[in-house]
């Protein structure tokens, strides 16, 4: 289903007097208040392929109704989301799990809906039923030749339909890793995983990245290959100009200073992108902004630092995309929650004094620097949110809107109740 602008139009105007009260008590107290909504209405969060339907545990699953049940589905609702929010304006997709048959009509109808194709992601961390090796001791460190180039071989088709539909980055996660002490050489297995990846670097179109995610433990419990920031630094870093980090906010141990690798990343040159999402107590794969929203804005605080020291461009330099899973939520209310709180931290970093925070900084002026930015924390940033939306043409707060229009009822009178996303 599309969403027309008039009917969004027609929610908004019943909404337009309560968002312009609140919005003019805001932007009494915000300097360049015009470039800080340009920068808002600019920024766009990617939607993952496999976030469309209802996450699962290992436990069970239990599906909502009206899942997407192919990939043109699933480009659909992006297309809801991105009509509801003006943000959400392109899709990632995961190979095999969303593999474009039509690249062309894929694409068409992506573009129709005003979407294009983030990075694409391969899946070496599943066993596929046509597969000949197993991956179950892994994949680009695996200690023999033939699964290595097993791996290498997908990652590199996962390319070939990325070309295709106009992608420019390939992402990387792998779970290879160890269970117990002693079951793996952890230098061989380095060493095996930069040697595959520079055969998938080798491959890449020269105006593609390759993205190297970490992780420290799950599924493997032990060692994770890239398990951290400094292990796939070491990777980026030895491939060369086109390979970085991908900092995935989940994977980290409890309490891990995130804003600082980033910030040390961005100096490097060597931050590639970002999966946001939230925890409680490990990859726990919450919806953005619901368990630690300070901690969020801590992060877009370095995030805008470093890249206004950088010039690099807010929306565009680094691959900004969501990487959570919903078990209880509507997966499109919960994508869309999601959004709001990223642009949230994200203005609440804009509207940093960052001149004070400076002074405050070179005067060892401990309190103030905190009061500084607690000042911006603190602020209720979501009539500048709210209007930026409207100001592309989106809603004025889109969750409401997708009720109001019960937009979930009209899928599953589409779709039906039965209906099962490919994903996790
Ligand atoms: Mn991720």
């Amino acid at each position: 289903m599309q969403l027309e602008k008039y009917i969004i139009d027609e929610h908004n105007n019943e909404l337009i007097d309560k968002h312009r009260r609140n919005l003019e008590q805001v932007a009494e107290g915000i300097n360049g208040l015009d470039a800080v909504l340009k920068k808002l209405a600019a920024f766009n969060i990617a939607i993952p392929s496999w976030a469309l339907g209802t996450g699962g545990t290992r436990f069970g699953r239990f599906s909502g109704g009206g899942e997407p049940r192919s990939l043109e589905e699933k480009i659909e609702d992006v297309g809801v989301i991105h009509a509801l929010n003006r943000s959400s304006n392109s899709i990632s997709l995961h190979i095999p799990w969303d593999i474009p048959e039509n690249a062309s009509s894929i694409k068409a109808l992506a573009s129709q809906l005003g979407l294009h194709f983030d990075a694409v992601n391969s899946n070496t961390f599943q066993d596929q039923p046509d597969q000949k090796h197993s991956y179950k001791y892994g994949s680009l460190h695996h200690v023999d030749k033939a699964v290595r180039e097993q791996a290498i071989q997908h990652n590199i088709e996962v390319i070939n339909y990325g070309v295709q539909l106009g992608s420019k980055a390939l992402s990387v996660w792998l779970s290879d890793g160890s269970n117990f002490p002693g079951q793996l050489n952890f230098r061989k297995a380095f060493q095996n995983t930069l040697e595959s990846l520079q055969t998938i670097y080798d491959a890449l179109p020269d105006d593609w990245k390759v993205w190297i995610e970490y992780k420290p433990f799950e599924p493997n419990f032990y060692s994770t290959t890239i398990g951290d920031w400094g292990q796939s630094l070491l990777l980026a870093n030895k491939l060369g100009g086109k390979a970085a980090t991908l900092v995935d906010l989940g994977h980290h141990l409890p309490n891990t200073n995130i804003e600082q690798i980033v910030s040390l990343l961005l100096m490097e040159g060597k931050l590639a992108g970002f999966h946001f999402n939230d925890s409680k107590y490990g990859d726990d794969d919450l919806t953005v902004g619901s368990i630690n929203p300070y901690q969020l804005f801590l992060i877009f605080n370095e995030l805008v630092e470093g890249m206004d020291t950088r010039g690099m461009n807010h929306s565009t330099a680094i691959g900004w995309m969501i990487d959570a899973s919903h078990n209880v939520k509507d997966p499109i209310e919960d994508l869309l929650q999601s959004v709001q709180a990223i642009k949230i931290a994200y203005a609440q970093a804009l509207i940093v004094d960052k001149k004070a925070l400076t002074d405050a900084q070179n005067n060892n002026d401990v309190a103030l620097a905190q009061e500084i930015l607690q000042d911006a924390y603190r602020t209720d940033v979501r009539p500048l949110i709210a209007e930026a939306s409207l100001r592309m043409g989106g809603a004025l707060n889109p969750i409401s809107t997708f009720r109001r229009l019960k937009v979930r009822d009209q899928l599953i009178k589409e779709r039906g109740t039965q209906t099962v996303a490919t994903g996790l």
